[in-house]
């Protein structure tokens, strides 16, 4: 038995709460991964299900270990081994000769959720794709439409701290599911109520902190603005705003207001699908109470409506005067808490065009103009986790298009590839990350021995940037000078080095327990919240804070929503995960359409199909239908999942996806 090592490393992956963990190494082999149990308040000795099985993630079958060329026909997940040379020389050598005869835009680099950390996106990545002159990517799948509606309210200020929920009276949890999706809040909320605080929950679904509420609101989903709207209309109609606050630090509260009028508690009650009693209800209790947290989470965002909705509930805490006190405000994301610079590209001219991501299978047609000839897919498993999958993976297919895939394991999306390149996991590689709930930034270094021959993206990305002639050698930094580069950038680089190599944590300029409106304001040009921003008035199609009714055709009643489950992070650890997973409905729902507990069923609407089982459920909302969001193909009988059925259409703000917009009907099968 070779000797146990236990290290230290952070987790990097796209969740809120940035953990730092312990890993024990036995050889050249990951062997346990667990909580740290001292140092990080926030994680406190225990992490997710999903990263405790990291183990067989890093060396399971599905694990990518050499480059490969395909063998098979397109799609058929059939490879042969190529050595790196080889691999790279092919990719350049692609790279290249599509610039060439068609132009930098037919070059489309795909790139999202695998990793938040700093080293494994927009460094070298950056530098390859735009002295190649290749289409840039909107990265736009999730937090596009929150973000956009926080930066034009607060300029993206640092929100309230885990640590700090102990602090309040009362939690509202927006849209979030905190016990799934960013787990390490839940102890802090819990500890809140220990102490007296009331909890409400907004969510078309009884979730784990729902079923706990003091109240629980099941709105249909993609009507919060209307929801948000009507508590302000309370506040402003029975005098419990606070004018002091607004005159002092807000713009457009009249505006506001007046966008709020025709939204009165019953109006509201309708298009929600709530009793106007419960609103009512909300509306004291938040007035009432304080200090109070709205945490606002992604459920909101993730249909037609979802950035004016955030932008509704965010301004909630200015117009009740929520702001000010410890355990007082609001949590979104706190990704604003870190500023670092931009990798050097040199003079690479501006991108010929940016696709929006969401709308990737549409700019795989070939009838598109110009076509998209290579694709190169990283950090991301675009099949599973993009908008109207039906149309990327007939994209997929196109025989004109060559797509490049590097991913750790062999991902669904990873079956399309014409070449595979095998990545490192983030404990064979070095990664400075933050999170984005949580406010420390770690630094990684590898723990383990890269598995096969698996590299990190900063080494291929520069290598293929040499490789393709857009760069010399001499013009990369190397991977640690750039860490360097990173820390200073922060504005407090050696303090910050000292806090990691003491505490193996870093804080923010602000600190790691702000109070909105003490110690953090607005970063806006005047620091006062604004309101009705000029900008996202002008972005949004029918304005800002506008509601657009449901999307609705009577062939397709159901809302199908696919929030984060526990069982992957998006898609990452789908590999591990064998079986089928049923779609969940509502027992009533289910009646009206003859179907039983455990019944194949087939959903469907113009888009596409999913057939699954059905598991009876009272925690949903009638007329809302649930399947997870992450799935693979193997997890249904026909391999599409709820991505199938989401429509490629946008947010009003940001460019968004709109997955909880999928409408569909669902039918018995023998
Ligand atoms: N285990 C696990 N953790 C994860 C992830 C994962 O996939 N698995 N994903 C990570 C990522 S990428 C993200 S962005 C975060 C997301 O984490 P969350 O913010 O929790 O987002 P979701 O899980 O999409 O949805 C949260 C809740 O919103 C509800 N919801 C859906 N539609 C609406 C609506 O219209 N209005 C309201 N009020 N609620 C609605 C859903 O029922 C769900 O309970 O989690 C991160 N953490
Ligand atoms: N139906 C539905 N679909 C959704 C959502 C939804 O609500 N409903 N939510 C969406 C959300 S919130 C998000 S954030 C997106 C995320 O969608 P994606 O960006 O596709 O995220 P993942 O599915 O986690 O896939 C990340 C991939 O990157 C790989 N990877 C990790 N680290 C590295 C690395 O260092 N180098 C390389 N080369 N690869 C690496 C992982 O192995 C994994 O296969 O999914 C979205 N999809
Ligand atoms: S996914 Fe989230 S909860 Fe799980 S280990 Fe990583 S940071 Fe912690
Ligand atoms: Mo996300």
């Amino acid at each position: 038995m070779p000797e146990a090592i236990l290290r230290t490393t952070a987790c990097p992956l796209d969740c809120p709460d940035a953990c730092t963990l312990e890993v024990t190494v036995e050889g050249d082999r990951l062997a346990r991964v667990a909580g740290a149990r001292t140092g990080n308040p926030v994680t406190d000795g225990f992490i997710c299900g999903k990263v405790r099985r990291l183990p067989e993630h890093v060396h399971g079958e599905a694990r990518l270990r050499q480059p490969m060329r395909r063998k098979g026909a397109k799609g058929s997940g059939r490879f042969e081994p190529i050595s790196w040379d080889a691999a790279l020389d092919l990719a350049a050598a692609r790279l290249v000769e599509t610039r060439d005869r068609f132009g930098g835009a037919a070059i489309l680099p795909y790139s999202y959720g695998g990793s938040n950390g700093q080293l494994t996106q927009d460094t070298t990545d950056a530098l390859l794709f735009r002295r190649l002159g290749a289409s840039a990517l909107a990265r736009t799948v999730c937090a596009a439409p929150s973000g956009r509606a926080a930066t034009g309210l607060y300029g993206k200020m640092p929100g309230v701290a885990y640590t700090d929920y102990p602090e309040a009276r009362l939690i509202v949890v927006w849209g979030a599911n905190p016990r799934t999706s960013g787990v390490h809040l839940v102890p802090w909320i819990h500890a809140a109520r220990q102490r007296g605080a009331r909890l409400v929950v907004v969510d078309p679904r009884v979730t784990s902190l729902a079923a706990q509420a003091d109240l629980h609101l099941a709105p249909r989903p993609g009507t919060d603005v209307v929801l948000a709207l009507a508590v302000i209309r309370e506040l402003f109609a029975s005098g419990r705003a606070d004018r002091e606050f607004l005159r002092r630090h807000a713009r457009g509260h009249e505006e506001l207001e007046r966008r709020a009028a025709r939204w009165s508690l019953e109006a509201a009650a309708e298009v929600c699908g709530l009793e106007s009693g419960e609103i009512a209800r909300f509306a004291e209790l938040y007035a009432a109470s304080s200090p109070a947290i709205v945490r606002c989470g992604w459920g909101v965002e993730r249909n037609r409506n979802g950035g004016s909705a955030v932008a509704a509930i965010l301004a909630l805490p200015a117009v009740a005067g929520k702001f000010g006190v410890r355990g007082g405000g609001y949590t979104m994301s706190n990704s604003g808490a870190w500023k670092f610079a931009a990798f050097p590209v040199g003079d690479a001219p501006p991108p010929p065009r940016t696709i929006n991501m969401n709308l990737l299978g549409e700019a795989l047609r070939a009838e598109a103009e110009p076509p998209v000839r290579l694709l190169f897919v990283y950090n991301s498993n675009a099949l599973a986790t993009t908008p109207d999958q039906n149309a990327v993976r007939r994209g997929l297919a196109r025989e004109d298009l060559f797509t490049v895939v590097f991913d750790a394991v062999a991902t669904d999306t990873a079956a399309w590839a014409d070449l595979l390149l095998p990545a490192t996991t983030f404990v064979e590689h070095r990664e400075l990350s933050r999170g984005y709930g949580a406010y420390a930034l770690q630094l990684g270094e590898p723990v383990l021995p890269a598995v096969g021959e698996a590299r990190g993206n900063y080494r291929v990305f520069g290598d293929l940037a040499v490789r393709c002639g857009v760069a010399r050698r001499e013009e990369i930094p190397a991977e640690a000078a750039w860490v360097e580069a990173l820390l200073d950038s922060t504005g407090k680089g050696d303090a910050l080095r000292a806090e990691l190599a003491e505490r193996g944590l870093g804080t923010p300029p602000d600190g790691e327990a702000p109070v909105q409106f003490v110690d953090v304001f607005p970063r806006t040009a005047d620091r006062r919240v604004d309101l009705v921003p000029d900008e996202l008035d002008r972005e949004a199609p029918e304005g800002l804070y506008a509601f657009r009714a449901e999307p609705q055709e009577a062939r397709y009643p159901l809302a199908l929503i696919s929030p984060a489950s526990d069982r992957t992070t998006s898609s990452t650890f789908g590999q591990l995960h064998e079986g089928e997973v049923a779609a969940r409905l509502h027992p009533r729902d289910a009646a009206a359409r003859g179907i039983a507990d455990g019944a194949r069923i087939r959903m469907f609407n113009p888009l596409g199909e999913v057939i699954c089982r059905a598991r009876l459920s009272e925690s949903l909302r009638p007329g809302v239908v649930e399947l997870p969001k992450g799935l693979w193909q193997r997890h249904t009988e026909n391999g599409s999942t709820a991505c199938a059925l989401a429509p490629a259409t946008l947010t009003d703000l940001g460019g968004g996806a709109c997955f909880n917009d999928a409408r569909v009907e669902v039918e018995a099968l023998p």
